[in-house]
């Protein structure tokens, strides 16, 4: 027992006070600067009423920790990819993926007036052909293959199951809109036909958002979103993390309100992830890295629901979609009744609000290849994944895609959160209604961070009232003044 913990016991004892068993277990968790104060508050309190013993009722309390049975905390696994992978074969297992992509995506636009004319590839080519012109204001879909800025036009390349061609843009802002599209994105394009430049793309539509109602909580209880812990990891902020954690328990009126935890990914820092990550890990196997996270999620009260899905960092597979953390790694994390494990993406319903997680992976990718876009503005980025309902569109880059017989990728459920982390740069916006959080990091900017001019903001909680959406974070971060852009 804590010598603050015996001091308070013989203190009441000497006040002819008795302390319940319950009550120590609560003690022992107080604050020890503030148990000295609160014992005595609690004391002179008990003696007016004329009773002397101290139980677990009287100190939640007075401590303002006692659970708010009105406080709903209901979590549902919408989508998890983990019991879904079922990679084909090479070319054979591509070929499927993208048709899969082809055929969800085309399925989402079926609502939009345009979806009516769209007309197969095939069809439009065999038709200039034979006639050297279509009508006007026909509409194709299909994923972009090739994009390239040419003096003053863009040639785009559009792939639909039947076939493929190549389109010119020659109006400027088109060809603006044009340069964001992301290779094997898919797009509507209104298209029409001139005597002897073939097919001119008009117009491009993203399969977008359309407008809709936003689910929110009936209690009003917050989620807390993080990502990028990097437990293992030297650079890992364990001192502020285990301060934000302790606080949980605290009697803060938010504190007492947090009824889930999000972790977006990259929970522990990994082994072999990158050339001599061995002389940057305090723990040097996967097995350590997650008793260490364990140990710290054990902090959490029970009447938390914690969600872990796993980022880049993590064990499983490397390529999207990922499944949960095995259980071979660490058992326990799957056995606490608290604590949910769930693949990359995954979509939860947290008291009906819908929430789409998402590692990030695809940034990277994304920023090389999109002007406009960057690693300190990441909910632009995830704007952009929205527009083209599709979580990680480019394949062949940097981000590996495994080759699924169902594009797990497409975001067919519109989500009313949306969390991504990897970029390690907290930050919030809304689209279309829907809230964006990037989680940021719990991780000091990395060597490697540094020599590519990368600034992360680490150690920002994020919080949401998922009654109302509004938001609430707290710095743990002493190097950082600017916390938060949006
Ligand atoms: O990624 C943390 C951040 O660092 C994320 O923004 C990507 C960036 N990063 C990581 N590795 C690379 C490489 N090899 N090239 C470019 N950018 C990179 P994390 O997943 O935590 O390592
Ligand atoms: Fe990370
Ligand atoms: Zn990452």
């Amino acid at each position: 027992m804590k010598k603050e913990v015996t001091f308070a016991l013989n203190y009441a004892l000497n006040k002819g006070f008795q302390i319940h068993p319950d009550a120590f277990k609560i003690l022992e968790s107080v604050d020890v600067q503030k148990l000295e104060k609160i014992i005595k508050e609690l004391i002179k309190e008990k003696t007016k009423q004329k009773l002397f013993q101290i139980n677990q009722d009287d100190l939640e309390t007075f401590l303002g920790i006692k659970e708010d049975p009105r406080l709903q905390s209901e979590i549902k696994v919408l989508f998890d990819p983990t019991n879904k992978i079922t990679s084909g074969e090479g070319v054979k297992g591509y070929n499927a993926l993208f048709s899969s992509r082809f055929n969800k995506l085309k399925r989402i636009i079926s609502d939009r007036p345009e979806s009516k004319r769209i007309k197969s590839i095939a069809v439009i080519k065999s038709k200039l052909q034979k006639e050297w012109e279509v009508e006007n204001d026909v509409y194709v879909c299909g994923l972009v293959t090739t994009r390239n800025a040419e003096r003053n036009v863009t040639k785009l390349v559009l792939e639909d199951p039947s076939s493929s061609f190549e389109g010119i843009i020659f109006d400027e802002d088109l060809q603006k809109t044009a340069g964001t599209l992301l290779i094997d994105q898919f797009v509507i394009a209104r298209v029409a036909t001139t005597k002897n430049s073939g097919l001119i793309i008009k117009d491009l539509i993203f399969p977008d958002i359309p407008d809709q109602k936003i689910n929110k909580s009936e209690s009003e209880v917050y989620a807390v979103f993080l990502s990028d812990l990097h437990i293992g990891s030297r650079y890992f902020m364990e001192e502020e993390l285990t301060e934000f954690v302790t606080w949980l328990s605290s009697p803060d009126p938010v504190a007492r309100k947090v009824r889930f935890v999000l972790i977006g990914g990259d929970i522990v820092d990994g082994v072999g992830i990158y050339p001599n990550q061995n002389k940057e890990l305090v723990c040097q196997t996967i097995e350590e890295q997650l008793q260490k996270a364990e140990d710290l999620l054990n902090k959490i009260p029970k009447n938390i629901k914690i969600i872990i899905m796993p980022g880049n960092h993590d064990p499983g597979r490397r390529a999207l979609p990922q499944p949960a953390i095995p259980k071979k790694y660490n058992s326990s994390l799957w056995e606490r009744e608290n604590i949910v494990m769930v693949g990359n993406p995954a979509m939860v319903s947290l008291n009906g609000v819908k929430v789409l997680m998402f590692h990030g992976q695809s940034i990277d990718d994304i920023v090389k290849t999109t002007p406009g876009l960057s690693y300190d503005r990441p909910t632009d980025v995830m704007k952009h994944l929205l527009k083209g309902r599709h979580l990680s569109p480019i394949y062949g880059s940097q981000t590996p895609i495994a080759p699924e017989t169902e594009d797990l990728l497409v975001i067919d459920d519109i989500p009313d959160i949306f969390h991504v982390g990897h970029v390690h740069k907290a930050q919030l916006d809304m689209y279309k209604g829907i809230l964006l959080v990037n989680s940021g990091s719990w991780q000091k900017q990395t060597p490697f961070q540094a020599s590519v001019g990368m600034t992360p903001n680490p150690g920002i909680a994020l919080m949401v009232n998922l009654k109302t959406f509004q938001v609430f974070h707290q710095n743990y971060n002493l190097d950082l003044d600017n916390v938060l852009q949006s």
